[in-house]
């Protein structure tokens, strides 16, 4: 039976690389139908990835061109893309640990050129490809692979950041909040200027299983009552506050 975004997936492709209740496979599905939705032609798109679970988002799926990189260097291989063809649209699909640890500063002076690409960040606050170890966006106090003892280190706001450098857009949603997070990456697709998105993206393997999350529906409904808009968060307590995600679209100012 024919779906509706089969045109949009490689039919070679059987088999998912995603665990059971993984994000990663809902933001593949909202990523195609906002493509689908804006009627972009594919034959003008380029997808560029790193290495981790995320980076499987794209390649092999995507019924298009995919460039499969090295950890860390997505970045730097969609800006060469870019450079040498400007009429190609570049997005860049990988995981938090790829875009934001290893691959940090690539996004910042990608960031700071202003460089025209979309990059989606699958961000599930944890290394989970590799076992599970700590990244530069997992919570105070999570416990990981190597911080058993609870994180010891704050994370990055990677929208602040983006926005910092001198990102023109970013946005953070979490894959449970898909028609907005559709909406902002549509807004980004539109714009010709260095766009960030930020998919809260459940890792119920990695990290739910160590943080008292041990099945995936339970992840989903946390990251549900975690994340909340920036009305909800004025006037909210400030150690509950500590608790929760704040979701929305971040302009330059
Ligand atoms: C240079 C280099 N260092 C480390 C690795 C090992 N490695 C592969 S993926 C990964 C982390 C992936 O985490 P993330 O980008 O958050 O993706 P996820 O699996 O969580 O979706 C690491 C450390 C590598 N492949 N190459
Ligand atoms: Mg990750």
């Amino acid at each position: 039976m024919a779906r509706d975004l089969d045109a949009y997936l490689r039919q070679e492709v059987k088999s998912t690389p995603f665990c059971p209740g993984c994000g990663h496979g809902i933001l593949m599905n909202i990523i195609l139908r906002a493509i689908a939705d804006m009627e972009l032609d594919m034959k003008n798109i380029l997808f560029v990835s790193g290495i981790g679970c995320a980076a499987w988002i794209p390649s092999p799926h995507f019924n298009g061109d995919t460039l499969h990189t090295l950890h860390g260097r997505a970045i730097a291989f969609a800006t060469g893309a870019k450079a040498a063809n400007p009429k190609l649209k570049v997005i860049v699909i990988s995981g938090d640990g790829d875009l934001t640890s290893i691959g940090g500063n690539h996004l910042i002076h990608a960031a700071r050129r202003n460089t025209n690409l979309t990059v989606i960040c699958a961000n599930n606050m944890i290394y989970g490809m590799t076992g599970g170890q700590v990244a530069s966006t997992s919570p105070l106090g999570t416990i990981t692979a190597t911080t058993g003892e609870g994180n010891p280190y704050r994370p990055f706001d990677l929208c602040r950041l983006v926005l910092g450098a001198g990102a023109e857009y970013a946005a953070r949603f979490s894959v449970t909040q898909p028609l907005v997070l559709m909406a902002a990456i549509k807004k980004a697709l539109g714009m010709e200027a260095f766009t960030f998105i930020e998919a809260l993206s459940p890792c119920p393997t990695q990290f739910g299983r160590r943080n008292k999350a041990d099945s995936s529906v339970q992840m989903l409904k946390a990251l549900m009552q975690d994340c909340i808009t920036r009305e909800q968060a004025k006037g909210m307590d400030k150690d509950l506050l500590k608790t929760k995600i704040i979701t929305g679209e971040f302009h330059h100012e």
